[in-house]
This record gives structure tokens, C-alpha cells and sequence, in this order.
């Protein structure tokens, strides 16, 4: 008996405390059940299992079989002379920088390779290929046409008239294409950034070639042997960073907006509560919308419909996790289900009928839970497979898109007939306002008689917005679900700085309620708050997925553009963070945005202590070349005043920093906004 309750308290203090795991209430009950369920999860994998200390530092070296090298930094740091080295002679420093550099290499190829495959189903509609993917944004396509050179206006008998829009979008098709691998030249996109940020790039040799080079020269330099001075590591991975910002994610956004509508706000809902036991559920999670977008439309239409109702369900109800719920949110109002973190949650309520994945930040548990339900898993994408027996692959191709998307959905109304265990969806879900861009900030904050960024740069320049923050990111097991982004959040509002978000930390406020026009009378500074009040946006806004944070690049360049806040995205009252990192991927964009110039905090830590003169090249040196840095702060408090900080110096730089007195609007004020 003695032994059997040693066992017991032996297995509890391995799962994770619902409380200390989260601080969302759906997560929190479902990670008890879970535990009814005796179904193991992320939260108690992360009790479990500690990560190991070298890595955590940066300075484990396995390029090559004589390591792994570990170099971890010596209790009470290094006096004098730094004597580690690894077999071959690698510095902490230079194996820091080489993992580092990976990193970037990898986020930049996973974002710029789904580009690759929105541009590729652009080639299809061009071409005419496809009939079930459209050009449903002509506008955003003659707005994007000049930047590849491709012209919009032809002349007729001398007069000037507008291009066959077919035509036009062929050539930015084929142009779009050929960034990924031209011989010459440099990315069309690098010249929409700001001039002077574009000629330190030129002046500091880091424009991007093409996207393919910039990743492979990366996995070249780093292998055995190469590139040993991690200055200039660094500067390859500033060029490859910006292929994948100014590039490869920037037409992934572009190029997704123009073919599946580019986003303006509507109202949704978020977190596992929208969930219903008696209708269909399916989640779409991953992040390219190619599929999502024909699973939308397959929900929606009467003969999948029909077929529900006659299976016994009252309707369709799609969901989606990750950023895949990003885009169809933005586009269609389809609400999230949750985050990175509640992905396995989903399947637990039981009432998943069918999750449907296409590629990046899928967990391969997601299968061994599945199993212990009726849900069929669905894979999708020829490079994203699972090796478990349970999990089903329909490999989906844009020239029959639609009946791949009906194929997936007939599946899920069978399986919603299969329910073997109770239902249980936690009662939680928020109202959202989503689908924020830089046309839609504009007309809220510029206004179409205006027609710029003028409201927002005035109320900025008076004080009323302190300035810009972009909170992005992941959730990560290894911090408390949520915790960070919120507590930062709500710090940043209250002290007037607007919030632009995207990914899962875009989900992670809307779950909490911070995406409605309402949050600013409860948690914003009097000026945010009344700016807010006034044009009827949320302080928080959701800008979309992980590669819509070039979103938040181009929202930057028109606040450039509008005038009064300097030439350079460096001089604006800005910064950047992601407070619950886990990605490669945001390694690539903390790059980009650095390299844009912008000062970027991560949270939970980054892999640089075992290097202290790396780190140090990162925190500090980064900022004499572009005028961004990176920093670290765990404490979401500590994190949010960073940023604030960092914003108050570009104000008082700007000579603005006095103007924040005036903080109250008259009615001439208001009558003016
Ligand atoms: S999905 S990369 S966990 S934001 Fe873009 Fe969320 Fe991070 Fe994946």
C-alpha cells in the first residue's frame, strides 16, 4: 500500500500544475483533465524533462563527429584570457554565433519556403491552372506590381490606360518566383524599406542575393571549418534575415493577400470554448493558407453542410491553433482555438473530429492523442509527415484544391458519428476584433481623406501614444502559458504605447481579451485611451500571422513616411519583442527587425551566455550598424519598462519627449481625429 501511494505521489510530481502551467482558465481545466484522462502533454513533458544547461548557453558544437564540443561558461565567469575551445579550436564565441546563425537560417527558410509555396499557387492562377483560387484583392496586386518592376499602365495611341490585369499578374508572378533563386541583383522588396535604412544595408554588404542563397550560404559558412570570426557570421545573418523579412515572408503576406483577400477588421471570437459538442469540429493548424482557405469554403458549402446535418451534427464548426487560425481569422472571422500550447488541449475536449495539419510548429505528440480518441489527424503537406500508424495523409495539390479541402471535410463528419469518449470543452472563449493591416491603420488612424499615418504620427508627436510596440511570438513550455505576453501587454497599454500583434501572441490576447475597443477604457494610459475611444479601435491590434510581422515593417515605413518622427525606422519611439519565444523562426525575424533597426527583447533567455562577446556584439555592437539591437528579459514587468525606455530615449531624440503632457482632447481635438 506504502509503495502504491509512492508510486502515485512519484507520478504526480511529474505532471504539471494547471495553475503554475497557465494563466488561462480553458488551458488550466484542461490540463486537469488531461490528468483524469491519465493523457500525457506538453505542460508535463516540460516538468519532466529539464533542458540541458550547455545547450541553453549556446556553446554545445555538433557540426562535426569529433564533438559534440561543450564549452559551458565556468561558475563565476572568465578572468583574463578565455582559453575554451573545442577540439578543432572553435571558440565559445564563434560556435555561439555558428548555432545562432542556424537558427536564422532555419526560420528564414521555413517562412520564406511557405512564400515559395503561395507564390507557386499564384504562378497556378496566373497561368489559369486553377479555378478554385482566384485574384480576390486586384487593387493589393496593382499596389505590389511596381516593386517588382512590373509595370500597371500601358500606352494606346498615346494614351495612357491600365494593363490587362491578367497580364500583370503573370509577370509579378514569374518576377515573384525568380526571388527565391536569380542569378544577379539584389530582392525587389529591399527598396520599399525607409532610404537610409536601405543604404546602410548597401553600405554594410547585407543585401540579399536571392532567398535560396542566403540560407544555403548560412549552412555552408557553418560547417566545419568555415567561417570562424563570428562578426562576420553575424553579417550573413543579417543578409539572410532580411531575404526572409524584406522577402520571402513580405510576398508570402503580399502574395497571400492579393489571391485570398487582404484582411480589414471584423469581429470573431478565441480560445477553446468555441468549440461545440453537437456541430463538426475540425481544427486547421499550421501556418499556409492554401488549404485552410478551400476548408473554409468546403465548411461553408451546402452539400458538406447537408451532409452534417444527415450524420446527426447541427452545423460545421472550424477552428484553428497556430497561425493557419491567423489567417483564416483575418480573412473569413474563423476563430482561434488556442495557441501553440493548446494544440493537444484541442483534441482532449474530445469533440475534434478531424485536426487537419499542414507544416511548422506541429507536435508530433499531437498523434499519441489522437489515439485515445476518435479524432482523425490529418497530414497534408508532402515534407510534413508522421511516422505513427494512426495518422492519415491526404496530400493536397491546388489544381484539384477544393476537392481535396471536401475529401478532408466528409472525413470529419464521419468521424463526428465515431465519438467514443464524453465531451468536455472548457466554457471559455473571448470576443476578438482582428484582421489589422497597414491599409486598414491607415484608414482607422489616417483616414481616407487623408490617406497617410498623419492622425497616428500626430498623436504620437503629442504625446497621447507614447509609442509602438510589436509583441509577437510563441507561447513556450518552459514559462507560464500567456503570462508573459499579457503582463507585458497590459504594462505597455497602460503606459500609452499601441501594440501591434501577430502568431500566437495575437491569439494569446485575443483569448485573454485584449483584441476589443472596450480593453482601453479597463487597461490603457489616459491617452491611449482616449485615442482608442475616439476612432473605436482596440489598443491591442492583431496584425495576423508570422509572416504578416513584414506587416509590421511596412506599418513602420508609412509612420516614416507620414513625416515628423524622423527618416529611419531607428529614430522612431519603437520596439520590438516576443516574450515567450520558442522558434527558430523568431530568431530570423528578431534579426530582421534589429537589422530594420529596431531594439528587440526576447523573454525565457536566449542561447548566448556560454559567449559573452557574442551576446555582447548582439546587445550592443548590432546598433552602431543599423540602429536595432537584441536584449533579453525574462520578468515581463522588467521587459515591458526595456521597452518603454528604449521608446522614451527615441522621443527625447526626436525632441518630443516634453510634448506628453497634453494628454486630454477638447472637443476641437476630438472634432480634428
Ligand atoms: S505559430 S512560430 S508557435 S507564433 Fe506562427 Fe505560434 Fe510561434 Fe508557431
Amino acid at each position: 500500500m506504502a509503495e502504491e501511494t509512492k508510486e502515485k505521489a512519484e507520478k504526480a510530481s511529474k505532471l504539471a500544475d494547471p495553475m503554475e502551467a497557465s494563466i488561462c482558465p480553458a488551458t488550466q481545466e484542461m490540463i486537469k483533465r488531461s490528468h483524469v484522462l491519465g493523457i500525457e502533454t506538453v505542460f508535463d513533458r516540460a516538468v519532466s524533462m529539464k533542458p540541458c544547461n550547455i545547450g541553453l548557453q549556446g556553446t554545445c558544437c555538433k557540426i562535426c563527429a569529433m564533438g559534440p564540443c561543450r564549452l559551458p561558461l565556468p561558475k563565476g565567469g572568465i578572468e583574463g584570457e578565455d582559453t575554451r575551445k573545442g577540439l578543432c579550436g572553435a571558440t565559445a564565441n564563434t560556435i555561439a554565433a555558428r548555432n545562432f546563425a542556424r537558427m536564422v537560417a532555419a526560420g528564414t527558410a521555413a517562412h520564406s519556403d511557405h512564400g515559395r509555396s503561395v507564390a507557386e499557387v499564384f504562378l497556378s492562377v496566373a497561368r489559369k491552372e486553377t479555378q478554385d483560387y482566384k485574384i480576390k484583392d486586384p487593387k493589393k496586386l496593382i499596389s505590389i506590381a511596381p516593386h517588382f518592376g512590373v509595370a500597371v499602365k500601358v500606352e494606346v495611341n498615346g494614351e495612357e490606360k491600365d494593363r490587362d490585369l491578367d497580364e500583370i499578374a503573370l509577370e509579378v508572378a514569374e518576377k515573384a518566383i525568380a526571388e527565391w533563386g536569380k542569378p544577379e541583383g539584389e530582392l525587389a522588396y529591399l527598396k520599399r524599406a525607409p532610404k537610409p535604412l536601405y543604404e546602410k544595408w548597401k553600405k554594410n554588404g547585407v543585401l540579399p542575393r536571392n532567398i535560396d542563397r542566403e540560407v544555403v550560404d548560412i549552412m555552408h559558412r557553418t560547417t566545419m571549418g568555415v567561417d570562424q570570426d563570428y562578426k562576420n557570421i553575424t553579417k550573413q545573418c543579417t543578409r539572410a534575415s532580411l531575404a526572409d523579412g524584406w522577402g520571402g515572408a513580405m510576398m508570402a503576406t503580399d502574395l497571400q493577400d492579393v489571391m485570398f483577400g487582404t484582411p480589414s477588421p471584423l469581429q470573431s471570437e478565441a480560445n477553446l470554448g468555441i468549440m461545440k459538442e453537437d456541430h463538426v469540429n475540425i481544427i486547421v493548424h499550421g501556418h499556409e493558407p492554401v488549404l485552410s482557405e478551400m476548408i473554409v469554403a468546403a465548411c461553408q458549402s451546402k452539400d458538406m453542410l447537408d451532409y452534417a446535418k444527415e450524420k446527426g451534427a447541427k452545423g460545421i464548426q472550424l477552428g484553428g491553433i497556430c497561425c493557419t487560425a491567423n489567417e483564416i481569422l483575418q480573412r473569413h472571422g474563423i476563430p482561434p482555438a488556442g495557441t501553440f500550447l493548446q494544440q493537444e488541449l484541442a483534441i482532449i475536449t474530445g469533440a475534434c473530429d478531424a485536426m487537419v495539419v499542414d507544416v511548422q510548429c506541429v507536435f508530433q505528440n499531437l498523434a499519441n492523442v489522437a489515439k485515445c480518441f476518435h479524432t482523425k489527424l490529418i497530414t497534408t503537406h508532402p515534407m510534413a509527415k508522421m511516422e505513427q500508424s494512426n495518422v492519415i495523409h491526404i496530400e493536397f495539390d491546388e489544381h484539384h484544391a477544393m476537392e481535396d479541402a471536401k475529401r478532408i471535410v466528409r472525413m470529419a463528419v464521419d468521424s463526428f458519428t465515431e465519438r467514443k469518449a464524453e465531451v468536455f470543452i472548457p466554457p471559455y472563449k473571448e470576443v476578438q476584433i482582428a484582421g489589422f493591416g497597414v491599409e486598414s491603420i491607415e484608414y482607422h488612424l489616417g483616414g481616407t481623406f487623408r490617406g497617410s499615418y498623419y492622425t497616428l504620427n500626430d498623436n504620437i508627436i503629442n504625446g497621447r501614444i507614447r509609442g509602438i510596440a510589436g509583441v509577437v511570438g510563441c507561447n513556450n513550455a518552459r514559462t507560464k502559458h500567456n503570462n508573459e505576453h499579457i503582463t507585458l501587454i497590459k504594462e505597455l497599454i497602460k503606459n500609452d504605447v499601441i501594440v501591434l500583434t501577430t502568431g500566437c501572441s495575437a491569439i494569446a490576447c485575443a483569448t485573454h481579451g485584449l483584441l476589443t475597443p472596450e480593453t482601453a477604457a479597463v487597461y490603457c494610459g489616459p491617452g491611449l485611451a482616449e485615442v482608442c475611444e475616439v476612432v473605436g479601435i482596440p489598443p491591442v491590434l492583431h496584425l495576423g500571422s508570422c509572416v504578416d510581422n513584414t506587416r509590421i515593417l511596412l506599418a513602420a515605413t508609412e509612420v516614416v513616411k507620414a513625416g515628423g518622427l524622423g527618416n529611419d525606422l531607428c529614430d522612431l519611439p519603437a520596439a520590438g519583442s516576443a516574450p515567450e519565444w520558442m522558434s527558430e523562426k523568431a530568431i530570423a525575424i528578431g534579426q530582421y527587425f534589429v537589422s530594420s533597426g529596431v531594439y528587440t527583447v526576447f523573454g525565457y533567455h536566449m542561447p548566448l551566455d556560454g559567449a559573452p562577446v557574442f551576446k555582447d556584439y548582439l546587445y550592443n555592437e548590432m546598433e552602431k550598424l543599423y540602429g536595432g539591437k537584441w536584449d533579453c528579459e525574462p520578468d515581463p514587468i522588467k521587459h515591458a519598462h526595456k521597452m518603454i525606455a528604449h521608446i522614451d530615449k527615441k522621443r527625447k531624440e526626436l525632441g518630443i519627449d516634453k510634448a506628453r503632457e497634453r494628454v486630454l482632447m477638447d472637443m476641437a481635438d476630438r472634432q480634428a481625429l
